[in-house]
């Protein structure tokens, strides 16, 4: 029997590679390859008009600007957070010799439930850190009120946030700073590569000093930084890419409607629908199965995709709490976190990329409702 095609949960967004070349050839020319060159620059600013943001540091990664964002405003002690995310929201915290203090997730959006955020401050609580899981944002507003009442920080991992606003404004914006992924799976992408988004040129020159070693000019070393700098390869690669990301988010968003369509008549499957006044990135398609009513669990379903190549993932199944460097943590108990679990145990995420083609969407719909 001929072997299908295989389709993966995603696939990059490249840029043609002749324009590429053109401006690699740029970069040979000038033989500026990294340290703050002229395309890191521009992409800086292009990103923060893009973003609609007022400044961004570009990182090499989504994971570096995380760790320092947390080492920027000395968080320190304990620091609420959800379980249902990619562990590198964790790790960043265990990084720092943080203590990750888990809150359970709102089923509605999949995102840390602010109502149960103040039963877990404890006096040695400095921060939140809340994700947009998959895109989907956060309830900024009680988040802030909550912060402002007990004085904490908040520092969204924004990495499947890109371009994601709300009624006009970028989500970007919420907290004391934001950060993004550009990794390759990503809505927007790099390669590899990151950002850190704040609200003031000061905060903005201590990052890029705190990405750089902490050096101001070659003898003046103003803190402990870490290298964490973007390369003129990846920069040029990105304003590349910038130029076409809003056609790729457009095909992901009629992957989006096609599925919809389809699966809001198939019992035993739940989706999220678009929130009212958000622009949405459509970085992911996660499906929630009930296996009474869909007739099957969630691991024969991905097993059935599997078995025809069709690659869904269980973003984000085991929760960060589950694994063994933070299971022993008392936050970490399965009766603290239900809905996140429930989560976990129902999520496939559907192939959603820019390449996508109606005969692979069809594909997938037939195999799932069949
Ligand atoms: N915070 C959150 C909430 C995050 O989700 C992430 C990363 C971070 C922080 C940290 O950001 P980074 O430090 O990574 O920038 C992926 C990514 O590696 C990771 O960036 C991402 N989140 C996480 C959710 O997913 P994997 O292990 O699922 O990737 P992988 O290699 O299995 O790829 C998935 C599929 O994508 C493949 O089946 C095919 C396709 N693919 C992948 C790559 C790498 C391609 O077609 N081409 C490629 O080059 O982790």
């Amino acid at each position: 029997m001929k072997e299908e095609k295989l389709i993966t949960v995603t696939s990059p967004l490249l840029p043609d590679l002749d324009d590429f070349h053109e401006m690699l050839q740029q970069i040979w020319n000038s033989r500026w390859i990294t340290n703050n060159g002229s395309f890191h620059k521009q992409l800086e600013k292009e990103l923060a008009a893009y973003l609609k943001v007022p400044f961004v540091s570009l990182f090499t990664n989504g994971t570096l600007p995380l760790i320092t964002a947390l080492q920027a405003l000395h968080i320190t002690g304990e620091v609420i957070t959800t379980p249902y995310s990619f562990v590198a929201t964790t790790h960043a915290l265990w990084w720092n010799g943080i203590k990750p203090v888990f809150v359970d997730v709102d089923l509605s959006t999949g995102n840390i439930d602010p109502d149960k955020i103040e039963s877990a401050i404890t006096p040695r609580t400095t921060a939140i850190m809340p994700v947009h899981v998959y895109g989907k944002p956060c309830n900024t507003k009680r988040i802030k009120e909550i912060a402002d009442k007990y004085g904490l920080k908040v520092i969204y991992d924004a990495a499947h946030a890109f371009g994601v606003e709300v009624n006009g404004e970028s989500i970007l914006n919420a907290g004391d700073m934001s950060t993004l992924s550009f990794h390759a799976t990503k809505v927007y992408n790099t390669i590899e590569g990151g950002a850190m988004v704040m609200h003031d040129e000061e905060t903005k020159r201590r990052i890029d000093y705190l990405k750089n070693f902490g050096f101001n000019g070659e003898t003046e070393v103003i803190a402990p930084g870490i290298n964490s700098k973007m390369d003129e390869m990846r920069a040029a690669y990105g304003l590349l890419n910038l130029k076409q990301v809003d056609a790729a988010i457009e095909a992901r968003h009629q992957v989006a409607i096609r599925y919809r369509d389809v699966l809001r008549n198939v019992k035993g499957i739940s989706f999220f629908d678009d929130m009212p006044g958000v622009k949405h990135n459509y970085s992911y398609f996660p499906i929630f199965i009930d296996a009474e009513n869909y007739g099957m669990t969630r691991n024969e379903l991905y097993e059935k995709m599997r078995a025809s190549n069709i690659l869904g993932r269980r973003y984000f199944y085991p929760l960060i709490s589950e694994f063994s460097t933070y299971k022993g943590l008392e936050s970490s108990r399965k009766d603290n976190l239900p809905n996140a679990h429930k989560m976990a145990d129902s999520v496939i995420c559907l192939p959603m990329h820019h390449m996508l083609g109606e005969e692979d969407v069809e594909r997938i719909i037939k195999l799932i409702i069949n």
